[in-house]
This record gives C-alpha cells, structure tokens and sequence, in this order.
C-alpha cells in the first residue's frame, strides 16, 4: 500500500476493474477541461469580436456557411463512435458475462429502510427460501428455517465479508423502496428495485488488511475518538502488546473493554490500531430521511480470515436456536 488512502480525489480502488473506472473517469475530466476552455475562449472572443459599436446593427439571420454543417456533422459522428463504438461494446461485455457458478462466491445483498443485510447459501451453495410472512426482528429476511432444509446452513449478516482474489457475485434486491448498492472502494453501484433481482459482479484484489496498514496509528487507551468505540470494537490491535514477554493482547484482537482492562493492568498506555471495518456498502439513492445512515461495513477477507468468519457466524446461528 502507497500513498494517501484517498488519493486522486477518489476513493480508494479494491477491484480488479476499478482502475478501468477510475481511466474513464480521467479522460472524461481531461475532455471536459479541454471543452470548457475551448468554449470558454470563443465565447469571451465573440463578445469582444461581435460587441456593439457606433453605426452596426444586430443581424437577426442564421450564418448559413458550409463551415458549421461539416463541423455539427463530425460532432454528432464523433458522439456516435463515443456510445456505439465505446461504451455499448464495453457496457454488454461487462453486463453480460459473468462469473462462473463454479468460480464465484455467491451473496445477496437485500436493502431495506435504513440497512443492508446480506444473505449466503452456506456450505450446500443454495439460497434457502425466503417467505415475506416469516419476516420479524429476530428473522430480518423471513428465511424459512424450519420448512427448507436448503435454509439450514445459510448465513444472514449486516457485515458484507468477501474472499480476497475471488470473483464475488451479489444478487440485489429490496424489501420496501428503491436503494442502490454502492461499494465506492469496489467502484460498484446498481439500483436495488423492489420485485426484481439484478446481479453485479467484481473482484477485490486489496485486503481489508492491507488498508488497515495504512490507516493504522497511535491510540491513547483513554482518548476519546469516535472510532474508539470500547463496547463495538471500531479498533483493532494492530501489533502484540506487551512486544517482548507473554502478550496480553495479540495483533488483531478488538479494542473493546476487555482488552483495554488487560493493557492497562500490564502498564500499557498506549497502542497502535487501525479502524476494523476499512470500507464500506452504502445506499446511493435517497431512500427515505435516515438514508444517510444506511451502510453496511465491509471486510475483504483472506482465505483463511473469510473460512473462519463463516464458521463463527453459523456457530451463532446454532447457539440462537436453543
Ligand atoms: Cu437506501
């Protein structure tokens, strides 16, 4: 990881295709200068060219000149090669392949006022049926547990954890109004539109680890920050303290009150911590009044951090239905 995390004025970029996004974006500022210059100059000339002077008068008459034609002409061609020749070739060939079944990790992001919740087929790779009538505050999606045994092993979160280097797969959908799935970090963003299911795909090709590094920096154990949230784990350890000797604490363990109680006994002061959730899923349509809040935190998991996350979380899921 080098530079600033929020270099080039853009968020930074997780996805194999994201750099590809961020061109086009350059190219489109660069043209956009170009443009507004070049007009910018013709339009201060003619008013200096074309301004009123003693004994000439406003000529009401359309120039009709060869001169203008050619030039609209070769605009609305060069615009057609921009649509037809660029982006609808670009826009088919990323819409309409993707990823195999076999290739991918399968997810379903469901939006809702105000919250995303996402929904994995488990171990047997298939989604459990979800009934709108089984929907309450302790079934958020209505997943029919008990009458299909494809429900048994999924997984529904409000964390969106993804494979580091795998080709993920997101069916979108929404519960009441319309949303739009926004990962800037994964450059990714599609509406979520009630009675419909629409997929995107994408790559993260940069851990939340890596982003961590960058983020990470001293923390006072008694220093209020926003993100030093004692009870919700904002912070996690990024080294083992004490350095030499047993470890109190070890690289990765969550700032919570526990932690910070065992520090402060070994005579630990002082840490550095970086934030635990790197990214994030937001909402990009204006949804309803809490729509700012809308998020959901995101974690790009290496193999090994991604298999252990599954097995924690169905293990929670085994401990709710004694
Ligand atoms: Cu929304």
């Amino acid at each position: 990881m080098n530079g600033a995390p929020y270099g080039r004025w853009l968020p930074w970029n997780a996805s194999e295709h994201g750099g590809q996004i961020d061109s086009l974006i350059d190219v489109i500022h660069w043209f956009m200068l170009i443009l507004f210059v070049g007009w910018g100059i013709f339009f201060v000339y003619c008013l200096v060219r074309f301004r009123q002077k003693p004994g000439r008068n406003a000529a009401y008459e359309l120039p009709k000149g060869a001169a203008s034609k050619y030039a609209e002409v070769g605009v609305a061609i060069f615009e057609g090669f921009l649509l037809f020749g660029l982006s609808v070739p670009l826009w088919s060939r990323y819409k309409t392949a993707p990823p195999p079944p076999e290739k991918r990790m399968d997810v379903t992001a469901i939006g809702e006022q105000f919250a995303w919740n996402f929904h994995y087929p488990g171990k047997d790779g298939k989604y459990g049926r979800l009934d709108p009538t089984l929907i309450s505050s302790s079934n958020l999606l209505g997943l029919d547990k008990d009458g299909d045994p494809a429900a048994e092993d999924d997984i529904v979160s409000p964390e969106l954890h993804v494979p580091l280097n795998q080709d993920v797969y997101v069916r979108i959908r929404s519960k009441d109004v319309i949303h739009s799935f926004a990962i800037p970090a994964m450059r990714v963003k599609q509406d979520a539109v009630p009675g419909m299911e629409v997929p995107v795909w994408f790559k993260p090709t940069r851990s939340s680890d890596e982003f961590r590094e960058a983020m990470a920096r001293e923390y006072s154990l008694d220093q209020p920050t926003p993100l030093f949230n004692k009870k919700k784990a904002g912070l996690i350890l990024m080294e083992d303290y004490p350095a030499s000797g047993e470890p109190v604490a070890h690289k990765g363990d969550a700032l919570v009150n526990a932690t910070v109680e065992k520090l402060l006994a070994a005579g630990i002061k002082t840490v550095r911590a970086a934030p635990r959730a790197t990214m994030e899923v937001v909402c990009a349509q204006l949804c309803g009044m809490n729509h700012y809040s809308m998020k959901a935190p995101l974690f790009v998991d290496t193999p090994e951090q991604f298999e252990a996350w599954k097995t924690a979380q169905s293990a929670e899921i085994e401990i709710d239905l004694e």
